[in-house]
């Protein structure tokens, strides 16, 4: 397995001094100043690989930028609006100038309008480390009273509106900010802060179900899987996170036989997924370990982190409704040690059938923040330090199963 590292570029507070000493053999970055839609050109793909490869002294790092995480899909492709042919056009380029420098491996989501949901991003653990967090009556709280989102009531049991309401009316002014801010984080480049702006984007999905979603989708790979085929190229879709509608928003990427579905409809090479413990492993319906083995060659990425959750909040749906936290890599409800085993022995059917690459590229997708990283303001969920740690233990899975 090949580990990797998430590097958000030159204003990252983890450097690529810093990324250099940590184990992992390659770099996962995106241009993510570059908006949605819009070409990524030669140039501007070069200068990352230089900063990657370069530390600002010009001493080699020793590590290559081998894996784009994201190259978005843009709101316009995912609602068939606007400018969207143009984009896939911008797309199919972009996947072009990328291959030629090398850049094969593609990681992208098709969530609408939000990428990650938590409400808190420095939940207090018992020891002091701080985790990001969703807790379900935070969010209703929000959607109920600070969006004030038409048919949200319809959305949440009684006992969970009721919990949310008396949450709303206690939180002072500060609190309500924090929540707000912690929930449009996972917007793309944040940029939403307003309560109108989240409510315009949620309107321009109110005839997009979940069929009529899952054919954008489709449509969009039908576009651009033949383009990354001929480029050797490996497309990784990341799932729904978490893995249950929110905001009345349509989820496609949530469970096995959603990836069933979008594998199977544009059969390639090319097609396949990030799969990301973290955020399936939410549902105690996804047996990851499994998919792992019915995936085959179609696992382009992983993403292995841990999440624990709560108490289910409403027992009649149990995959839907319950809070969770992300947790130490080895503690948690995904078996870390069963996934890992399964991932290895992908690879070996993968070199008994001779195939060039099959090394499976991972990387510790979020990390707790722990000793030197609390209050150091890093991106939430990307430490230093925590990262690092669940890094090694996931290296200590890896050399323990193969040896
Ligand atoms: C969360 C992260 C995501 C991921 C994007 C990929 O688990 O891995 O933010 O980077 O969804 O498109
Ligand atoms: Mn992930």
């Amino acid at each position: 397995m090949r580990a990797t590292w998430r590097w958000f570029g030159p204003r990252d507070l983890c450097t690529m001094a810093n990324v250099r000493q940590v184990g992992a053999k390659a770099v996962v970055s995106a241009l993510h100043h570059i908006p949605d839609g819009e070409l990524l050109t030669s140039e501007e793909i070069e200068n990352r690989q230089n900063e990657v490869r370069f530390l600002p002294d010009g001493t080699a790092s020793g590590l290559e930028w081998e894996i784009i995480e994201s190259l978005p899909v843009s709101e316009d492709i995912k609602r068939q609006s606007g400018a969207w042919r143009a984009h896939i056009q911008n797309y199919k380029a972009s996947l072009a100038n990328l291959a030629n420098a090398g850049i094969k491996t593609v990681c992208y989501n098709f969530m609408p309008i939000l990428d990650w949901t938590r409400t808190n991003l420095r939940h207090e653990l018992p020891n002091g480390a701080t985790c990001m967090r969703f807790d379900l009556d935070d969010f209703a709280a929000y959607d109920l009273f600070v969006l004030q989102r038409s048919g949200a009531e319809n959305d949440y049991p009684e006992n969970v509106r009721e919990r949310a309401k008396q949450r709303y009316f206690s939180f002072s002014n500060g609190e309500i900010e924090l929540l707000s801010s912690s929930i449009m984080c996972g917007l793309p480049g944040a940029k939403r802060q307003k309560v109108e702006d989240v409510l315009d984007a949620l309107s321009l999905y109110k005839n997009i179900n979940e069929d009529l979603l899952r054919k954008h989708l489709i449509d969009f790979l039908s576009e651009v899987i033949p383009t990354a085929e001929r480029l050797g190229m490996k497309m990784a879709c990341h799932p729904d996170d978490p893995p249950f509608p929110l905001l009345g928003l349509p989820r496609i990427t949530s469970t096995e036989s959603h990836y069933k579905t979008m594998l199977e409809a544009v059969n390639s090479p090319a097609n396949g997924m990030a799969l990301c413990t973290g955020s399936l492993g939410v549902r105690s319906d996804n047996d990851l370990p499994g998919m792992i083995d019915r995936l085959g060659d179609k696992l382009h990425f992983l993403h292995i982190r841990n999440v624990v959750s709560e108490e289910t909040i409403a027992a009649s749906e149990p995959q839907r409704l319950h809070n969770f936290y992300e947790s130490e890599h080895l503690t948690g409800n995904v078996d870390l040690v069963a996934l890992i085993k399964a991932a290895l022995a992908e690879e070996k059917r993968r070199r008994d059938r001779g195939e060039e690459h099959w090394e499976i590229p991972f990387r510790p997708d979020h990390g707790l923040d722990i000793l030197d990283d609390i209050g150091r303001g890093t991106q939430p969920g990307y430490p230093t330090i925590g990262r690092m740690k669940g890094l090694s233990e996931i290296n200590g899975i890896i050399y323990a199963s193969a040896h």
